[in-house]
């Protein structure tokens, strides 16, 4: 039966990754599954019966048979790739089957998954017990290689003790996603493993209840809201033992890179500038304006008062100052946004995570690049899409988003309208730039389109903080508070003398500073090797269970899982060694081979099977396979091993 039933298979051409004309016929005579997407949007298994031009009628698990448009299909994935802990072993990398993917494995409460290097972290909103003492020497003996926060930290761990390099776990997500959660996670293994006799590492715990209580909120969105963005760096010594460590708040600095706080401070200076005029006009400052300005102030007071907070932690845990080349920097980020109205907080958080996404993409192909040399493949034919062009967009002077905005943040008569024209006048050849009516404009970035609505802008990009506010400060008798004042004056010296002479050196703009501090931090990161960890909130009302499809779409595409999804899918997703290969497939040959090298078998499967040529790689231990081939193979291989099994058992029958 063998010969009979794989050559008539050989006809049909093997699926790739959408559903083209020709696989059409083949989904139809296989009764391949496919994503019917339906009238609201949802997404549903069915069967193809048949087609008629562009239209399809499909049978859909629930027993209803519809017509829908060939364009509204997608192919699915084979049942033995179902809840798969990576999502690049996915066949078919199509939203409906990242989404099915992960919601499968939610529902088991298996809240990571892999896309690639990045690990994918859903918020279960319930203590999901596989943390703690058990779980982590447990991942640190290899019993255990399931997707967990703790097989990052172990990996970011040993390549630190093997190459001596920097490492850094780079958490990102939305508002209540589980980031802050995450990095605590991923500090306990790192206590953990990183224990020494010094007690640094509970130190190193502790600090966070001390931060939290000071930095965190009950929001909308998260009851336990982090008002303040850092970046944690844990030193280790020779041994492996934790040394030291260093918390960035990473308050203007990363801050503004976190966007809660940035976006708070930010808001309230700005209300501020009204009050600036030449006089002192308290007085004609309305209730509102009076209440902004307080806010100001009190916010100003309360970050230097977290920034002195976590200088005095800092130094509590500066055991050794000397740098070892081996730390692990935790960074516990704000994600892109985009909202209905975006404004300058938007513009800053989006331009920092446009920065990061090039920083991935960068790692990511790096990784991809390595393996296909290390295995002799040729990687020239694996392209990926930088976002180069998005960040020149803002970056490039004197003609870039932030230049533009700094020279009309100078004259003193512009307004949000003059810098939308003077943006759409100089800009607009950039295909990532699109001038929009009035006062709007859009931007492309990797995660989507944002519209920007300028209004405010120039407020806000000008003075942080009035030199009445600082006067104030200063005169106040509270020594803490003359501390703070007294750096915020220096600061401010040191940037006018850096930009001394010119006309519009007052202060440096939010926007230029913002920029600075960036670099500083891309450059910090630059010097670890990344780890990632995407961040997943399943469901806005911060309940178990519940899986909002939507939702998750929407921040897959924010966060970028999905581009990294397109970035393997222009690979070869699929690798398999010629051993795992041939023992998995050998025996579909139709003709025994004679050899018994696992090599020559693979390549004897792929032939027989019409595989083409830039469908596949054979490398020296592996075989690499484009997105779609392994799912054609495994069906012929169920189609097989059914055929045996009803043999066996009728046979068995006879016997009885
Ligand atoms: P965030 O840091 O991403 O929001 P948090 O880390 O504070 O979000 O997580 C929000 C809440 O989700 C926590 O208070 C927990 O109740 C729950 N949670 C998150 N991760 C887990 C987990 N692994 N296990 C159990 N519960 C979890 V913000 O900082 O607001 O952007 O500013
Ligand atoms: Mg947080």
């Amino acid at each position: 039966f063998t010969s009979n039933d794989a050559s008539a298979e050989c006809e049909a051409p093997p699926p790739t990754g959408e559903l083209e004309d020709d696989n059409v016929v083949y989904f139809i005579k296989k009764k391949l599954h496919v994503w019917c997407r339906q009238p609201k949007g949802k997404w549903e298994l069915g069967t193809i019966q048949s087609t008629s031009g562009e239209e399809a009628s499909v049978s859909l698990s629930n027993g209803n048979v519809i017509k829908v448009a060939r364009s509204e299909l997608l192919p699915a994935n084979p049942d033995i790739l179902e809840g798969v802990e990576d999502l690049i072993q996915l066949s078919y990398l199509n939203e409906p089957s990242v989404l099915h993917n992960l919601q499968s494995r939610y529902s088991q409460d298996m809240i990571y998954s892999k896309s690639g290097p990045i690990l994918i972290a859903l918020n279960p909103f319930k203590d999901v017990q596989i943390y703690g003492d058990d779980y982590i020497s447990a991942y640190r003996q290899k019993l255990m290689d399931r997707p967990h926060v703790y097989a990052m930290a172990d990996a970011a761990y040993n390549e630190m003790m093997r190459d001596e390099a920097n490492q850094s776990i780079i958490i990102s997500g939305e508002s209540g996603s589980g980031k802050t959660e995450t990095a605590k996670i991923a500090m306990q293994y790192l206590a953990a493993l990183g224990g020494g006799c010094s007690g640094i590492e509970n130190e190193v715990l502790l600090t966070n209840f001390i931060l939290e209580a000071f930095g965190n909120a009950k929001t909308s969105r998260n009851d336990n809201s982090s008002r303040f963005g850092k970046l944690i760096e844990i030193h280790f010594s020779t041994m492996g033992k934790i040394c030291g460590a260093k918390i960035q708040t990473s308050v203007t600095n990363a801050a503004l890179l976190m966007g809660c706080s940035s976006h708070e401070l930010m808001e309230a200076l700005s209300t501020h500038k009204i009050q600036a005029g030449k006089d002192t006009i308290t007085k004609t400052l309305t209730l509102r304006q009076a209440i902004d300005a307080r806010d100001a102030l009190a916010k100003f007071i309360y970050a230097s008062l977290f920034g002195w907070l976590v200088e005095q932690v800092n130094k509590s845990l500066e055991v050794g100052k000397r740098r070892t080349g081996r730390s692990i920097s935790i960074l516990d980020i704000y994600g892109f946004e985009s909202f209905q109205n975006n404004s300058f907080e938007q513009f800053c958080i989006n331009y920092a995570n446009e920065r990061l996404q090039q920083h991935f993409n960068r790692h990511l192909f790096k990784l991809e690049q390595e393996d296909y040399e290390l295995d002799g493949i040729d990687w020239t034919k694996v392209d990926f899409e930088d976002n180069q062009v998005c960040l020149d967009l803002f970056e490039k002077k004197p003609l870039g988003l932030l230049s533009l905005l700094d020279e009309e943040s100078n004259f003193p008569r512009a307004s949000d309208l003059t810098l939308a024209n003077k943006l759409k006048q100089h800009l607009h050849a950039n295909p990532c730039f699109k001038g929009e009516r009035g006062r709007a404009f859009s931007v492309c970035h990797y995660a989507g389109e944002v519209l920007y609505d300028t209004s405010g802008f120039l407020e806000k990009n000008r003075d942080p903080l009035p030199s009445d506010s600082i006067q104030l400060l200063s005169s106040c008798s509270c020594e803490l508070l003359q501390l703070f004042t007294k750096t915020l004056n220096q600061s401010q010296k040191q940037s006018n003398s850096l930009y001394g002479g010119s006309l519009d050196s007052q202060k440096q703009s939010v926007g230029t500073k913002f920029k600075g501090q960036l670099f500083k931090l891309m450059h910090q990161l630059e010097t670890t090797t990344p780890h990632f960890i995407r961040c997943i909130k399943p469901n806005t009302k911060q309940q178990p269970g519940v899986y909002d499809e939507d939702l998750v779409l929407q921040q897959l595409k924010c966060c970028g899982v999905l581009e990294v999804v397109r970035i393997s899918r222009a690979g070869y997703p699929t690798r398999m060694t010629h051993q795992e290969f041939s023992r998995r497939y050998g025996f579909l040959l139709s003709e025994a081979n004679t050899s018994q090298d696992s090599l020559s078998i693979s390549v004897a499967v792929l032939q027989q099977f019409n595989i083409p040529p830039e469908m596949y790689q054979v490398g020296f231990t592996k075989l690499y396979l484009r997105t779609g081939q392994i799912g054609a193979l495994e069906d012929r291989r169920k189609h097989l091993l059914q055929g045996i099994l009803g043999i066996q058992k009728s046979f068995r029958g006879y016997q009885a």
